[in-house]
């Protein structure tokens, strides 16, 4: 980065503090992962210069003969990885990638379904607030009590609203996301059914949670969550899809541009191009493997430190803490855990009865550190320094009154920064984390 340093030391510092955070602590958010040098590289090439609306040999802008390669490469290794007979690889990331689909398959007004956020869906799959919930009829459903899809309570509603699309494949789920089932809902009502697999990419590619792809008629997927590559998105059209209608490509194609996107960014098409090889390896099904490895093993150790797992456990690469029984709210959890070297997410928990800004629970996920190269033994000493990180701020309970939250929130986000165990902890997890080099 020497130009960067030259140009705009005030950006490269920045940068290189960012790196040294990247290194020094344990990233626990579930849909962060680090990608490959290889991947980084291919983001930083001249790649970014072009312009190319529109798809390979079919563009409105002239120079695009190394791009149109760059591009049909990077579907032709996602539709073998996949199976898919169709793909568009230009989605800016999953949001869009979602918008697109519901352009290409809903009229404004018309009905679709989805998981609500607050009980583990995505903000695209039919939050009130998103154009998901505005621009479309949106129905919700939520989860069991013990944080499962209510199936029961799925096809009632899709039996009474008859929706166009059902979205399935969730962000804060902790569970295998039963496809088969969400299918033969969708076939009885004649819904489009879309799986959303951002989070569960990388599993299903290593072939430890079941795949969607019999199933669904339509997968979008981010490319930098477990699949470990850039931000971005795959928008697949399955056999089944293509069955349904044999024109779902071209008008998903259509509705990435010119319904909603201009030029696509073609360094972001290389970079997943590379990702797609590096995913098609033997050691990034290992690699599948062991997330799922790790999670079961943090979530036993977690359960040994009494912490309340939703659903009992996890199945995949993602634990959900229900964190009323110790009395944090996930707001405190979340800044006791940075403070002390573990960056995890505040969540709400199915029925919480909190506001999203201050949640009663806590999401954590191992592909990142699983990258890192730590196995169940890690585990072990990870679920020990969250036990004690949320020892130490177990009497900072938050006031349910809005106003009065506020002042109290204030001193204690003061005193957790400063807490002097919690700081001994990051110390510990600095050392500890040398052993696992970033890639
Ligand atoms: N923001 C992502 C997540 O953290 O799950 C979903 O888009």
């Amino acid at each position: 980065m020497i130009n960067l340093k030259k140009t705009d030391p005030q950006i490269y510092e920045l940068v290189k503090a960012e790196e040294r955070r990247q290194k020094d602590v344990l990233e626990m958010i579930p849909s962060e992962n680090y990608t490959s040098q290889a991947v980084i590289e291919t983001l930083g090439t001249v790649l970014t210069n072009k312009y190319s609306e529109g798809y390979p040999k079919k563009r409105y802008y002239q120079g695009n003969a190394v791009v149109d390669q760059v591009e049909i490469i990077a579907q032709d290794r996602a539709k073998k990885l996949f199976g898919v007979p169709y793909v568009n690889v230009q989605a800016y990331s999953g949001s869009p990638a979602n918008n697109a689909v519901m352009m290409a398959t809903l009229k404004p007004g018309d009905t679709l379904m989805g998981l609500k956020l607050a009980f583990g869906g995505h903000l695209t799959h039919g939050l009130p607030l998103n154009v998901s919930g505005t621009y479309y009829n949106s129905v919700q459903f939520q989860t069991t009590k013990d944080g499962l899809i209510d199936f029961k309570e799925v096809e009632e509603l899709a039996l009474k609203h008859k929706p166009k699309l059902i979205i399935c494949g969730f962000t804060a789920y902790p569970r295998v996301v039963d496809f088969a089932k969400f299918a033969k809902i969708a076939d009885k009502v004649g819904a489009i059914l879309l799986a959303d697999i951002s989070h569960i990419t990388g599993l299903i590619v290593a072939g430890v949670h079941p795949s969607p792809f019999a199933y669904a008629h339509i997968v979008t997927t981010t490319t930098h969550k477990t699949l470990r590559g850039p931000r971005g998105a795959l928008i697949m059209v399955t056999d089944k899809g293509l069955k349904k209608d044999p024109d779902l490509g071209k008008k998903i194609d259509s509705a990435i541009i010119p319904g909603l996107q201009g030029g696509p960014h073609d360094n972001q098409t290389a970079a997943i191009a590379v990702c797609l090889k590096e995913a098609s390896t033997a050691s990034f099904k290992k690699y599948g493997e062991q997330i799922v490895k790790n999670t079961k093993a943090l979530a036993e150790a977690l359960h040994t430190y009494g912490f309340d797992l939703v659903s009992g456990g996890s199945d995949n690469h993602l634990i959900l803490i229900d964190l009323r029984n110790k009395g944090v709210n996930g707001a405190v959890a979340a800044l006791a855990l940075e403070t002390a070297g573990i960056v995890a997410n505040k969540n709400g928990v199915p029925f919480d009865t909190m506001p999203p800004f201050f949640p009663s629970g806590l999401r954590l996920g191992t592909p990142a550190i699983t990258t890192r190269g730590m196995k169940e033994k890690e585990m072990k000493h990870v679920a020990a320094w969250i036990h004690h990180a949320i020892e130490e701020v177990e009497s900072l309970a938050l006031p349910i009154d809005k106003e009065e939250r506020k002042g109290v929130w204030k001193e204690y986000k003061g005193d957790i920064i400063k807490n002097k165990n919690l700081l001994k902890i990051a110390k510990e997890i600095k050392s500890f984390c040398v052993k696992f080099p970033v890639p």
